[in-house]
């Protein structure tokens, strides 16, 4: 590691990272200006008032309106900035939200992810592709709260505090809650940041682009072992995927807790 990688972000690996890194490169940017502008005014005006040059105090201070109109000037920027840009970029990332059709083979992967102190689980409705019933009355069995005297979570796949597993180039819907405490489900590479918190399902959609191992961390403070708080997931081929899979859903769901 050099310097420099310390300064930024890991690789993207995420069909929308770029714009991600982007707003986070624009942003430094307009800080910089800022920071600039500020620092030269504050020298310009301790140069300006030193009080060499102005020995005696001035009681009444500006003359001129110029401060009220730049102020309003400011004021109807940001107005601008909120309404011209920030409003139709969010809009544009809600109406982005992938939809199912109906073809299994393009459809977005959906996934449900559970937080738990420790650890991150994973849970995909297997090759029937419907979901096990779920309850909170089995939540002490396993963290899904699967009922297994249903017959659909039979095939349901759950990765409990191991690596689960994600194709290439294809839209994943996660959705995130968890059963104790307040987390945040952090996948650094995919730009992904979202909290994981109890009651509710939350979700958040990416495309992994790059083939590799990934790390899920926890970016919200919630407890001694926080810091240790990892998952891994892997993007692989849709072939391997799929054959991971099939491998997974046959060993079964529910029943796999016991
Ligand atoms: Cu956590």
């Amino acid at each position: 590691m050099s310097f420099w990688q310390y300064l930024f972000p890991p690789a993207n690996a995420s069909a929308h990272g770029k714009s991600t890194d982007d707003l986070l490169l624009y942003l430094h940017l307009l800080m910089a200006v800022l920071f600039i502008g500020w620092l030269a005014y504050f020298l310009i005006a301790v140069f300006r008032f030193r009080s060499s040059a102005n020995p005696k105090a001035d009681h009444v201070g500006a003359r001129s309106h110029f401060s009220t109109y730049a102020e309003i000037g400011v004021a109807a920027v940001e107005v601008l900035l909120l309404l011209g840009f920030a409003v139709p970029l969010w809009a544009k990332a809600v109406d982005q939200f992938p939809v199912a059709t109906g073809n299994p083979a393009t459809d977005p992967i959906e996934i449900q992810i559970m937080a738990q102190q420790f650890a991150w689980n994973a849970h995909y409705p297997g090759t029937d592709g419907k979901w096990g019933k779920q309850d909170i009355k089995f939540a002490e069995k396993n963290p899904f709260g699967l009922d297994d005297a249903d017959p659909a979570g039979k095939d349901d796949v759950t990765c409990l505090r191991e690596p689960f597993y994600l194709p290439v180039n294809r839209e994943v819907i996660c959705r995130i809650s968890s059963m104790d405490v307040i987390h945040c489900f952090k996948l650094p590479r995919m730009r992904v940041t979202q909290d994981a918190i109890p009651g509710m399902s939350i979700p958040v959609h990416f495309k992994p682009t790059t083939p590799g191992e990934y790390m899920v961390i926890c970016a919200q403070l919630c407890g001694n072992l926080h810091s240790g708080m990892k998952g891994e997931f892997r993007v692989v081929s849709e072939e391997e995927y799929a054959k991971w899979y099939a491998e997974k859903s046959k060993a079964g769901g529910a029943s796999s807790f016991e």
